[in-house]
């Protein structure tokens, strides 16, 4: 049990910022660290109001001058770090409602790709899709062993939108991204890491110490010239989608709203509830 003196002094060192239930930040008051725990239920799929939480918390830490870094995971530690966007957002919905999911996708991205500060993703499960591309807009990937990521959506009849083939292009390159996109492949860890889709493969144990370890390098790198490179080495993508956000959601609700991938979409749910069986 921890002694009243040693509660004092962890209380006092990491400081619990306002969290909801489905994301929880701890931020380390002696090293300006946040920690973001994805803690949706049952897999972190990316519903509105999941991005929306971690869209929030990361404004937050981008505007908080105490906090020097981010470390992103998963509370389903050896599971699932998140399982993508919800699919049934995507599924037998209206204009509207699929307009309004995207527009909260295009805010998340904006906000995570542009975080000012150093950020690493504790990979700790499974990151397909969504969770892929959340993970690629992180500054360093440590991935656990034994897992699957990649941006799978060709294998439920969807296309990924341009920003995530962009992320993918820029860790692995254009050769790499082409083959993981057409083929909608899911990489091991081990595969993962060899195309440089992740930095590092660890134990379980090891994956958010190693994450801190880097994060402890980077933030060593004095702002702003951290963010002012970050910026402008991605900047050129994030204002393609800046300068025509309406013309990106027309063309998600267009893509979406197709009898012929719907059907994919559809099939691929049932698929994913028939697995239990
Ligand atoms: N969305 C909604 N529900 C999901 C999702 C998801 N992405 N993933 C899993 N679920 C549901 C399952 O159906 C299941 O529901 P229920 O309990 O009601 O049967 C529950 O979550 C638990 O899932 P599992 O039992 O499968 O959990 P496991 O721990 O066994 O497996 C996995 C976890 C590996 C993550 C597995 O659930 C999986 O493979 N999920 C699907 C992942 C996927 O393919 N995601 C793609 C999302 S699409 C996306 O992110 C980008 C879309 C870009 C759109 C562009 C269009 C133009």
């Amino acid at each position: 049990m921890l002694s009243r003196a040693c509660f004092r002094q962890f209380s006092a060192s990491i400081r619990r910022m306002s969290s909801t239930n489905i994301v929880e930040t701890n931020i380390d008051s002696g090293t300006g660290f946040a920690t973001v725990t994805l803690s949706q239920p049952p897999v972190n799929s990316l519903d509105k109001n999941l991005l929306t939480a971690i869209t929030d918390t990361f404004k937050k830490l981008g505007d908080d001058s105490s906090v020097t870094g981010a470390i992103l995971t998963s509370k389903f530690d050896g599971k699932v770090f998140s399982a993508g966007l919800n699919i049934v957002d995507m599924f037998q919905k209206s204009d509207d409602h699929l307009g309004e999911f995207w527009g909260t996708v295009q805010e998340w991205y904006l906000t995570i790709h542009g975080f000012p500060k150093p950020l690493v993703s504790a990979i700790n499960g499974h990151a397909p899709a969504g969770g892929c591309a959340m993970a690629l807009m992180s500054d360093y990937r440590v991935m656990v062993e034994g897992k699957t990521i990649g941006l799978n959506e060709t294998l439920l009849g969807i296309v990924a939108p341009f920003f995530f083939a962009d992320l993918m292009i820029a860790a692995v390159g254009r050769r790499h991204a082409e083959f993981a996109l057409n083929n909608g492949y899911l990489y091991t860890s081990d595969e993962a890491l060899k195309i440089g889709l992740v930095d590092e493969v660890v134990n379980l144990d090891q994956v958010v110490p190693t994450a801190m370890k880097i994060l402890t390098k980077m933030t060593r790198t004095p702002q702003p010239a951290y963010q002012v490179c970050k910026n402008f080495l991605r900047k050129e993508t994030m204002d393609t989608l800046r300068n025509d956000r309406a013309g990106d959601i027309a063309h998600f609700v267009g893509f979406v709203q197709q009898p012929n991938v719907q059907k994919a979409i559809g099939g691929y749910l049932q698929a994913l509830k028939q697995r239990k069986k």
